[in-house]
């Protein structure tokens, strides 16, 4: 994880928080500045020129108080760089760290690497299955901070149930066992999967009942319990979130229940009828995925003082059924038309998940705040999605 050199809780009234004070000290990589800390709900920015921390210092009301964390340099491996979310992750990390730090992007032989993240920093073959594959990329770049987001999703999970457990269980121990060793912090996602028929559907708290039904939910509970052991035995500083299902539009995602709400954009913008696998009145969480990405990013840099959870937080943005979600893309497109063909499979994973999950622990340990409604989402998805279609790319699933 990050290193903490130096951490001041100060008055930015005070004489000592001028600007030579900040650009005086030479030894930090990078500055997190922290809004009315300790207080719950406490916002936390990372800022990696601190000539524009003092400015935007300056420009908050007089008497707040921040905490100011000087951290050293980081380096980071992403396993999984090419999926939904390794595909965002990567580059958002890189213009986070702005060159004091290495993002390092970590594929399989499976799944080649897209062009903008090989030619824009280092990249390695690492299979999370593999410990030595691991071992290599985090001695050669130094490694303190993994992202592992190797996994299986929801429904493709079900077909190769071994493979999912494998792959999400066995490769988490090895990312632990690496990161215990080389002093890594981890960021492993949960999911909503993590929850079962028996959990609380509505407003799910963040310390609740855990039976899922599915593989996928399964590899899920076991994670954020192996995770939890290697903070509490090793201390080894391990984080994470239960995400609810992602909407993006630069890599499709790669078979999960809530894909249709991906789909679904590139039918209507391309003028075509989608034919929705999920029943209309299914309600399930949803988030965007700059909102994910930030989330991802900002829980690893957040005070861990603060946390009192750890793995994995509950996560939520918006919560809608096919037919809601269908409703709001027709106030743009009018002519939009959906239809139902029900996947047996999808459809029962989805009723087992819940409907929108609490999100106050992560509010008050670490500041978490989304930014996109439902609204908001779905004018920008159909933006962006057209912006790709101009330019020839039609692609909404894994190929
Ligand atoms: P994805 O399926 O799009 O990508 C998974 C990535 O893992 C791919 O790059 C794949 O190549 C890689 N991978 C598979 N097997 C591997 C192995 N043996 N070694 C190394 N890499 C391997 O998934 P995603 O949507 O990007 O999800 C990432 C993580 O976030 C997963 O843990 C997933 O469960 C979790 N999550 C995702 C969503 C979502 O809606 N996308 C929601 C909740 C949680
Ligand atoms: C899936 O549907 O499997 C994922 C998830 C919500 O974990 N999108």
């Amino acid at each position: 994880m990050l290193h903490i050199t130096g951490l001041s809780h100060i008055d930015i009234d005070q004489p000592i928080f001028n600007s030579q004070s900040i650009i005086g000290k030479r030894s930090f990589d990078l500055l997190i500045i922290s809004k009315n800390w300790p207080s719950p709900g406490a916002k936390t920015w990372l800022v990696t020129n601190p000539l524009i921390a003092f400015r935007s210092l300056q420009n908050w009301e007089s008497g707040r108080s921040v905490e100011v964390s000087l951290i050293k340099m980081k380096n980071i491996l992403v396993i999984g760089s090419t999926g939904q979310i390794g595909s965002e992750l990567v580059p958002a990390l890189r213009t986070y760290l702005n060159e004091t730090g290495t993002v390092v992007a970590g594929y399989t032989s499976r799944t080649p690497l897209p062009q903008d993240i090989k030619e824009a920093g280092p990249s390695a073959l690492v299979n999370v299955c593999d410990k030595a594959s691991i071992e290599t990329a985090v001695k050669n770049y130094e490694i303190d901070t993994i992202y592992n987001l190797a996994a299986l999703l929801s429904a493709t999970a079900e077909s190769v149930p071994l493979k999912a457990w494998d792959v999400g269980i066995n490769g988490l121990f090895n990312v632990l066992e690496i990161a215990r060793e080389n002093h890594c912090s981890v960021f492993t996602p949960s999911s909503i999967g993590a929850f079962g028929p028996n959990t609380p559907k509505l407003n799910t708290p963040q310390d609740t009942i855990m039976r899922p039904t599915t593989m996928y939910g399964i590899t899920k509970v076991t994670g954020e319990l192996l995770s939890n052991y290697y903070y509490n035995k090793y201390e080894t500083d391990t984080r994470s979130v239960r995400y609810p299902g992602l909407i993006s539009y630069k890599t499709p995602p790669g078979g999960g229940t809530t894909d249709y709400a991906v789909e679904i954009f590139w039918s209507a913008v391309k003028g075509e009828p989608y034919k929705c696998p999920i029943a209309p009145d299914t309600p399930m969480d949803f988030m965007y995925m700059p909102d994910a990405i930030r989330a991802a990013i900002e829980l690893m840099i957040a005070n861990p003082e603060n946390l009192k959870h750890r793995n994995s937080f509950n996560l939520s943005a918006m919560s809608f059924t096919p037919a809601q979600l269908a409703k709001s893309i027709s106030k743009k497109i009018s002519d939009f038309k959906i239809t139902y063909e029900v996947d047996p499979l999808r459809q029962s994973i989805a009723e087992s998940w819940p409907d929108s999950l609490d999100e106050t622990c992560a509010e008050e340990e670490w500041g978490w705040k989304p930014e996109f409604d439902m609204e908001n989402m779905v004018g920008d998805m159909l933006e962006n999605v057209q912006g790709l279609l101009n330019k020839g790319n039609s692609s909404s699933k894994k190929e």
